[in-house]
């Protein structure tokens, strides 16, 4: 079975960038039915949905919308989290790139649910293209009555505002994204209190990433029950997958979560198998930060069902024999891959993108990418796998924000899956130096 288009499905109309193109395809029609239901109706059909959030972490999007705080006299905020910077992760640029209306449909709907009268999109600084785009978006919205003062005679006020970031990962983490919002620097800090309480100056805000909020728009008008029969189990819903690497079509798709992850990598209706006829070697499902799994744990789990491309699935076995759903940024390696060497280039990554606020992370993660240098150059020991498991532990779990488990991850899935790898760099010194395989691009 292929694609199941409910956010693309309109994604390739002619011109559905712009407004009268969009509107003409059913455009806005879900702000028309919101503003028929009351606030505490949509939060009903977004907890029913199942909707999960679609950033990484897949929590329940109803459930944190009824964290939000609501103190008299207090504004409250949604900020979209546009700020996709997670290595081999590309679905919320597709989205806001071509259907940039449907991320606004889903943010006045989401606004309106909320109480949220000055709602933000903080997207990152490499993404400039795009801002304009959703900018130019936003004053076509409002040229047509979308936005501002008593939207459609509803009494409703909205204004949404588009924030450019400086260029750094970790303003993806919430609580960064919204010091970087208040024009500080983007540490991000301790939770509790979480954003739905504390959140952008001090305010009660949720934040969501842009696929979150876009699938509102469905869910409204098909309803939650609806939206909850497609998919499997907790997994409902259309997921957008960014696949890439080693496979002959790469691309953004959207699915259903009920394929498995050998129909997804070799049907020709996603990604169309392994490039130049090479054999699948590993893959990292969700973004760089998820466990890589070898090809026979990927295909099927260590209780011998075919894995599914979905939130339990991909998690079956835990850590040991599975990974997560993570962002959906599908990295598919092939047999001439060298793992050791993906596994310095990510932990180079980590390094560079660390805020340095709390030390397991920002020392943790420079000694990670000085032993994986050495031993991919072929000057490492034996003993340098022992030391990287002994640091990848130490930062697991002790640090302010997930960058740091981020960073452990990788790492501590390569020396399980693939330690002979890392022991052949060290037994084979001149090889390491030699090596000619083709790089995965991602
Ligand atoms: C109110 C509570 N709110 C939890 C909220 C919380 C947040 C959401 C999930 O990390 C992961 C990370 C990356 N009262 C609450 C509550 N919340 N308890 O629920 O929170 P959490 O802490 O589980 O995760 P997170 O901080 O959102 C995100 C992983 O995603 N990842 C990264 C992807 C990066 C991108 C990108 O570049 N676009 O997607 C990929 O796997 O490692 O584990 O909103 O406030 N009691
Ligand atoms: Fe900063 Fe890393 Fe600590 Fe996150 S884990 S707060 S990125 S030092």
């Amino acid at each position: 079975m292929g694609e199941t288009r409910l956010l693309l499905k309109h994604a390739e109309v002619p011109g559905i960038r712009h407004y009268d193109a969009y509107r003409e395809h059913d455009g806005y029609k879900s702000v028309e039915k919101a503003f028929t239901m009351t606030p505490e109706q949509i939060l009903e059909e977004v907890k029913t949905s199942g909707l999960r959030g679609r950033g990484g972490a897949g929590f329940p999007t109803g459930m944190k919308w009824s964290f939000l705080a609501k103190p008299e006299g207090v504004p409250r905020h949604l900020v979209v989290n546009a700020d996709e910077s997670e290595p081999g992760t590309f679905k919320d640029r597709y989205l806001m790139e071509f259907i940039p209306h449907l991320l606004i449909e889903g943010m006045i709907v989401s606004s309106f649910c909320l109480g949220a009268n000055a709602s933000y999109i903080y997207i990152r600084g490499e993404y400039a293209w795009i801002a304009e785009i959703l900018e130019e978006a936003i004053a076509e919205a409002k040229a047509n009555g979308w936005l501002g003062k008593d939207i459609k005679g509803s009494g409703f006020d909205l204004e949404i505002y588009v924030q450019r970031g400086g260029g750094a990962y970790i303003c993806g983490e919430e609580t960064a994204l919204l010091e970087s919002l208040e024009g500080k620097r983007g540490n991000p800090r301790i939770k509790p209190p979480f954003p739905a309480v504390k959140g952008a100056w001090g305010r009660p805000t949720v934040v969501n990433n842009v696929e979150s909020i876009a699938a509102v728009v469905p869910i409204i008008m098909m309803t939650g029950a609806e939206y909850a029969k497609i998919g499997v189990g907790r997994s409902t819903g259309t997921k957008l997958i960014s696949a890439c690497g080693n496979i002959n079509k790469p691309g953004v798709y959207e699915i259903d979560m009920t394929q498995t992850v050998e129909e997804f990598i070799f049907s020709d209706e996603f990604c169309g198998g392994i490039s130049n006829g090479k054999r699948l070697k590993a893959c990292i499902p969700g973004g760089s930060s998820v466990p890589i799994l070898p090809a026979n744990l990927l295909l099927t789990t260590a209780t011998g069902q075919p894995r599914l491309m979905n939130y339990e699935s991909l998690a079956d076995g835990g850590f040991a024999t599975g990974t997560m759903m993570g962002s959906g940024g599908f990295i598919v390696l092939d047999e001439d891959q060298d793992i050791v060497y993906h596994t310095y280039t990510l932990a180079r990554f980590y390094r560079h993108e660390s805020c340095g606020q709390c030390s397991p992370c920002r020392e943790g993660t420079g000694w990670m990418e000085k032993i994986l240098k050495r031993i991919d150059e072929g000057q490492g020991k034996m003993s340098d796998i022992d030391l990287l498991w002994d640091i990848q532990r130490k930062i697991e779990g002790n640090t302010i924000c997930p960058l740091g488990d981020a960073a452990a991850w990788p790492v501590a899935a390569a020396i399980r899956h693939f330690r002979d790898e890392f022991e052949w760099h060290v037994l084979n010194p001149e090889e390491c130096l030699t090596r000619n395989y083709g790089l995965a691009h991602y």
